[in-house]
């Protein structure tokens, strides 16, 4: 067992606020994150004042002092397929390093509910729309940053009434059309993620699997509350859990976690698997700030091998 907290803050957090922006923001959150050429590259979402998001881009040389660019790297398309569906905002982007590509996958939002859409980028500097990747009631796509059979895998969550913020896999042979897909992880009853779960951190391979942070939602009389927790899929079929951690990882705890645009919100969308098998977590603080805690990877397997939940 790991009694120190598995999940250790930099004490120089929030690493990112609306303050650092150079153009007109109210929040900074939920970004994804990867390493270009040895540059932490930061995509993190921004509310503009009408309450709509975008996708700002913050690099940085050691992984905790981060400039943002001067203009957004994403704002809503101006026309096309993609005008129609990022309408209201594109939000929480995940990156996924792939064939010598990064893949982002973001929330579309418009008049017909939240998608999924693909882009890619290779070097930063220019973005290309691929595809609108969901239906409507879709959030968290990650992909997996290698293929299986010769496959793309992603974990998403789809939410509707009868069928409520789980986490699912599917595939596909062209990053376009997903298919055979199934329920990998439910929300557990009167536990910390009863009410909603879904992908966080594009996964990490290690030498026991894959392992994903995922957040988890628990409502309260207060409001709701995001933490964060870890499961650990199969490396050769992701479809298979070997482990979930029963505890979470991390909750709201610092004074900018606990207050801001939404109050107790941990979220993250990236993280970052150094060569000494540490990794850098990073996270939405209250959908304001962002922040960096590091962890070891064995500590985090270990919760999910020696520490699991029930089966779902
Ligand atoms: C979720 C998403 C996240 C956000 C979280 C807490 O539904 O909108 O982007 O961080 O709520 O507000």
């Amino acid at each position: 067992m790991v009694n120190r907290p598995v999940i250790s803050r930099y004490a120089g957090n929030p690493i990112l606020t609306p303050g650092d922006v150079p153009y007109p923001v109210v929040t900074v959150h939920n970004a994804g994150m990867v390493k270009h050429h040895g540059r932490y590259m930061m995509l993190f979402r921004s509310h503009r004042h009408n309450g709509r998001s975008v996708i700002g881009l913050a690099e940085s040389d050691d992984g905790y002092r981060f400039t943002a660019r001067p203009e957004p790297f994403m704002v809503p398309a101006a026309d096309g397929i993609f005008a129609k569906y990022e309408e209201y905002g594109v939000e929480d982007p995940r990156i996924c390093a792939i064939d010598g590509t990064y893949l982002i996958t973001y929330s579309a939002y418009s008049r017909h509910g939240v998608r999924v859409a693909l882009a890619s980028t290779d070097d930063f500097e220019h973005v290309k729309r691929i595809s609108v990747i969901t239906q409507a009631d879709y959030r968290n796509v990650v992909i997996f940053p290698e293929r299986f059979g010769g496959r793309y895998a992603r974990l998403d969550r789809p939410h509707s009434e009868i069928a409520p913020w789980s986490i699912w896999i599917s595939y596909s042979p062209d990053l376009i059309h997903w298919g055979d897909s199934q329920v990998v992880m439910s929300r557990e009853q009167y536990h910390w993620d009863e009410m909603k779960i879904g992908p966080g951190a594009t996964p990490i391979r290690t030498g026991a699997g894959w392992l994903h942070i995922y957040h988890g939602v628990f409502q309260t009389m207060a409001g709701a509350v995001y933490r964060l927790g870890v499961a650990l899929h199969d490396l050769n079929d992701p479809a298979k859990i070997l482990g979930v951690a029963d505890d979470w990882i991390l909750q709201p705890d610092d004074p900018w976690e606990i207050t801001g645009y939404v109050p107790n919100v941990v979220f993250t969308c990236g993280a970052i698997h150094e060569i000494d098998d540490t990794l850098k977590l990073y996270w939405g603080g209250a959908d304001s700030v962002m922040c960096v805690g590091t962890a070891n990877i064995d500590d985090l397997v270990n919760l999910c091998l020696e520490h699991p939940r029930a089966p779902m």
